[in-house]
Order: C-alpha cells, then sequence, then structure tokens
C-alpha cells in the first residue's frame, strides 16, 4: 500500500538527513514531503490542520520543535516547555483527526532521569526528573510518549517515538548561544582560523572549549540516524520508544570531539578549557541493546571520518549554513 510521509521539521539537521538518504533510495511507493515553520506554523492549530488539509499524509514522521544546545536550554526553559508542548498536540491531535496510520515522534537521550544507574534504557524516561539545565525541554518531550500511550489506549492509534542520543552533521545549526556542542565549536574555530587576526600565525591562536572537556556523550551522524528512523517507520510497529544511539563503548569526552575537530581543521594553534562555562550533564549513557535486537548488523559511521564530513560541509556550505 502506497505511503504519503509528511516529515515535520524537515528543513532541520536531521530532516536534511533523511531527505538525503530518501533522494539516494528513491522509493516509488512512498512520497515524501519535508515541511519547515514556512509551511506552517505548528504552535498554532488552524495552520497546522491547513497543512494537514494540503498533504493528508498517511504516515508522519515528527521532527518539529524548538530545538537548541545546554546553553540555549538553560535560558530559555519556559519557552522550551511551552512552544514544544505546543507543537506535540497540536501534530498528534491533527495526526489522529487525519487518521494517519503512524507516527514517529522525536525524544532525546537527555530527558532521561538525571539521578540514574547506566545504562540508561527505554524503561527508565519516567524515574526521575530530568537534569535542571534542559528540564523545560525534557518534560515537553516525555509527554510526547504521555500522549502516545493516550493515544493508543483511547483510540488504537500507532503513535510511537524514538530517543536519539546527540545528533550531527550537514545542516546543523551553528549559531552561537543556541547550537550543540559540535556546531558549535565548529564556528567557533571557523572563525578562528579563517576570520580572526587573518596575518597572525595559526601556532599562536586558541581554541577555547567551553567547561572542563570531561562530559562524556554519544553522538550519532546524521545520515546513520536518518536511515534508523526511516526503518523505524517502515518496521518497528510498537508505542513504546526506542532508543537510537550508537554503542555504550563508543561514549567520548568533549575535550575528544575538540581534538578531533581540531585535526579535521588541520589547526595548528593551542586548545584552552574555558571552566567559567557550565558542563551541563555529566554523562548520559544510553543502551542501544533494544535496537542491536532488530538491526544486529547495522553500522555506525566512524565518529572521527562523521567529524571530517561534517566540518567540511561547513567549508563547502559557509554561505548558506545556520549560524
Ligand atoms: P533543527 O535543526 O533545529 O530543526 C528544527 C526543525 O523544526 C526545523 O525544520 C524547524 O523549521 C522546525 N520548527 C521549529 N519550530 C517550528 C514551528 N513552530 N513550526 C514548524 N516547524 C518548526 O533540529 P534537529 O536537530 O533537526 O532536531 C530534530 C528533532 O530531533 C527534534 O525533535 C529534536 O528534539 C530531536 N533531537 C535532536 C538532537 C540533536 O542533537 N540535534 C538530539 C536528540 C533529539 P525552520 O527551519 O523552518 O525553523
Ligand atoms: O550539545 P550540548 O550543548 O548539549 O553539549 P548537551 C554541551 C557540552 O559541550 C557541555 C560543552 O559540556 C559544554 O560545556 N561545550 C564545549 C559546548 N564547547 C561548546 C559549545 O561551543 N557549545 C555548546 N553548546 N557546548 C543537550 C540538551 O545537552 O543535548 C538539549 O540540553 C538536547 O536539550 C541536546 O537534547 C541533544 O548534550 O549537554
Amino acid at each position: 500500500m502506497s505511503k504519503t510521509v509528511l516529515v515535520t521539521g524537515g528543513t532541520g539537521l536531521v530532516g536534511k538527513a533523511i531527505e538525503t538518504v530518501i533522494a539516494r533510495e528513491n522509493p516509488t511507493d512512498e512520497k515524501w514531503i519535508f515541511v519547515g515553520s514556512k509551511e506552517a506554523n505548528l504552535t498554532d492549530l488552524q495552520s497546522t490542520r491547513a497543512m494537514f488539509e494540503r498533504y493528508c499524509p498517511t504516515h508522519v514522521i515528527h521532527l518539529a520543535a524548538m530545538v537548541g544546545g545546554l546553553f540555549h536550554n538553560m535560558n530559555n526553559n519556559l519557552d522550551f516547555l511551552r512552544k514544544n508542548i505546543q507543537i506535540n498536540d497540536n501534530v498528534l491531535a491533527l495526526s489522529h483527526e487525519f487518521k494517519v496510520r503512524k507516527v514517529v515522534s522525536c525524544l532525546s537521550t537527555c530527558i532521561f532521569p538525571d539521578k540514574t544507574p547506566y545504562p540508561i534504557d527505554e524503561t527508565m524516561i519516567h524515574n526521575g526528573p530530568p537534569h535542571e539545565s534542559n528540564f523545560g525541554y525534557s518534560h515537553a518531550k516525555r509527554l510526547i510518549d504521555i500522549m502516545n500511550r493516550a493515544y493508543h489506549q483511547q483510540h488504537g492509534d500507532m503513535f510511537t517515538s524514538v530517543i536519539p542520543c546527540n545528533v550531527f552533521g550537514p545542516h546543523d545549526n551553528f549559531t552561537p548561544g543556541v547550537s550543540h556542542v559540535i556546531p558549535g565549536m565548529i564556528h567557533r574555530l571557523h572563525e578562528i582560523i579563517y576570520l580572526k587576526d587573518p596575518e597572525k600565525p595559526q601556532e599562536e591562536k586558541v581554541f577555547p572549549v567551553y567547561g572542563t572537556g570531561k562530559p562524556l556523550r554519544q553522538f550519532i551522524f546524521s545520515i546513520d540516524l536518518a536511515k534508523l528512523f526511516i526503518w523505524v517507520l517502515r518496521n518497528y510497529e510498537s508505542v513504546d520508544p526506542i532508543i537510537l544511539s550508537v554503542d555504550e563503548a563508543a561514549e567520548v569526552t568533549i575535550a575528544h570531539v575538540a581534538k578531533s575537530l581540531a585535526n579535521a581543521f588541520k589547526f595548528k594553534g593551542k586548545l584552552e578549557f574555558d571552566t567559567s562555562k557550565a558542563d551541563g550533564q555529566y554523562k548520559k549513557t544510553a543502551s542501544n541493546d533494544k535496537l542491536r535486537k532488530l538491526l544486529p548488523e547495522f553500522q555506525f559511521t566512524d565518529f572521527d571520518s562523521a567529524i571530517e564530513d561534517s566540518v567540511q560541509w561547513y567549508i563547502d556550505n559557509y554561505e548558506k549554513a545556520r549560524k
């Protein structure tokens, strides 16, 4: 049976990665529509309904959200809470109204309880308060899981969700103060090397890394996440969320990320840790056992080569990058 797949948040980091993978596959029995906020402001019910009327999707991948890194979250918890609750309630209500056969929404490994045994797994989402740095975003995301269960219980809707670890890649948001760590450091390194004091020898330049560099993160390349998202849409038939993350053993320190980026830029200067800046969560190590049992052969892209691809994309697309 043919599908019309509507991807909300389709103009962002994850949405563009899914578009890239779908363009390569060119599926004949699926029509894919990628929309951003210009198509509809999803915090507004009428605007959201008009979009559903226009496309009448049979399936929805729901990515649209107010998204940001640690510092943006710390300064805007109320906005992250309200805007994301509005977006999520509108998209799920209209998916139900338009009898969408399946919705796959997007949570995040940063929403799990801050005080928790490790590794974290899908059963632990609601077992305690999230880290205080992003409690607004975390509670809005946790509510997606609650709403999915309520729609399924009361109406039998197949509304499910995935839980990615930190994502990076082409088409990321590189805006200082808003961005996640990898695009934030790419933006800063590029500026130090190419834009600031161009006549100063690189050996004398300093690349400031925010925080101690000690926190641990799992990072998934956006193209890998896109492939897993498409697999979930086509094959995963459970309301229970599924973590889409690299292995626990692939966890790296922020300091390693900084060094990997400096190598990718062939930066000859010094790295310095600005410990006046917050570290955020120390770790949020997630288990991908559930995914591995379903997709034992899946190969994740090597972290350092994905970093090189992302740096090269930024250099090649500097003019159009979100910064
Ligand atoms: P992104 O690059 O910031 O893209 C956000 C997308 O949402 C854009 O397409 C944006 O449209 C759209 N959007 C935002 N507000 C909207 C509104 N009011 N109405 C309609 N569309 C709106 O974010 P991303 O990193 O791709 O994140 C996609 C999903 O993955 C999100 O649900 C996020 O929570 C989740 N996630 C991300 C990470 C990560 O590390 N990036 C990790 C875990 C989970 P415009 O471009 O037109 O503004
Ligand atoms: O990606 P990030 O901002 O968010 O990473 P989280 C923050 C970590 O990277 C902290 C360090 O330890 C920062 O001190 N860091 C170093 C930097 N340089 C930079 C930089 O230039 N920019 C940024 N942003 N950090 C987020 C959640 O947590 O994870 C969000 O707050 C979201 O809600 C996201 O879910 C996936 O990984 O700490």
